[in-house]
């Protein structure tokens, strides 16, 4: 029998997020542990001995600790529901899903949290507005793959759709507008109404820009 699975997690969080989107689909019993970042909970010894990386999320089974969220998607597909669609086995799909995996963790994500990270955890009090642009390229990539594929990967819904939504909701809250990318605004929509807990994904990116906005004293960007 699997044992109930804790969530390392904090709502303004994207890639804690991303789990959490995955393990309401998957209707798993799962304990939620918040790590409030902006008062560096995640820098305490006792979180530091889960992840050495001092980062959210981190998912614990039993005695198995795993953190960055693509590994743990992944794990919690090929431990839960092995050779489902949504990490698919065949090597030519699941290769496409790995792709905008790695893109999302190397570039997109990294852009989002190049705006975010030094006003909330290293208490910046601006934004460099030429942070911008990188994430407009970003939404183009993904609009781009959109036009190739009715989700982010393949023509059906997959982990790297549960990776990279909650950066462009995220986005969508920081004044991105959306519909100069009409295939993914229409993606956005369509998760929206597919996903459980989606509601929730909504909240922490208003959260997560509430809080910017409020350090920064205004928008985060000017567009
Ligand atoms: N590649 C990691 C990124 C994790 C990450 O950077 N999480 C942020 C929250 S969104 C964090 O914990 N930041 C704390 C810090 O940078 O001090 C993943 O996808 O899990």
């Amino acid at each position: 029998m699997n044992s109930k699975l804790i969530l390392y997690y904090l709502s303004g969080s994207m890639p804690s997020r991303a789990c959490y989107l995955l393990m309401k689909t998957l209707n798993l019993d799962f304990e939620i542990k918040e790590v409030f970042i902006p008062k560096k909970e995640h820098f305490s010894e006792d979180f530091a001995k889960l992840n050495p990386l001092k980062k959210i999320p981190v998912l614990v089974d039993d005695d198995y600790v795993l953190y960055e969220s693509r590994a743990i998607l992944a794990y919690l597909i090929n431990s839960r529901r092995p050779g489902d669609s949504l990490y698919p086995i065949d090597p030519k799909e699941r290769g496409k899903v790995d792709q905008r995996l790695y893109y999302d963790a190397s570039v997109f994500l990294p852009n989002m949290l190049s705006v975010i990270v030094p006003v909330i955890v290293h208490d910046k009090n601006e934004v460099s507005q030429n942070l911008k642009k990188p994430i407009e390229e970003s939404l183009t990539v993904l609009d781009n793959y959109l036009k190739e594929n009715e989700f982010i990967a393949t023509n059906n819904l997959t982990i790297a759709d549960f990776s990279i939504v909650p950066s462009v909701t995220t986005a969508k809250e920081f004044g991105f507008d959306l519909s100069k990318y009409p295939k993914l605004s229409a993606w956005h929509d369509k998760l929206e109404k597919l996903l459980p807990g989606f509601e929730e994904n909504v909240h922490g990116s208003k959260v997560n820009a509430a809080s910017m906005k409020k350090r920064l004293d205004g928008a985060i960007f000017q567009f």
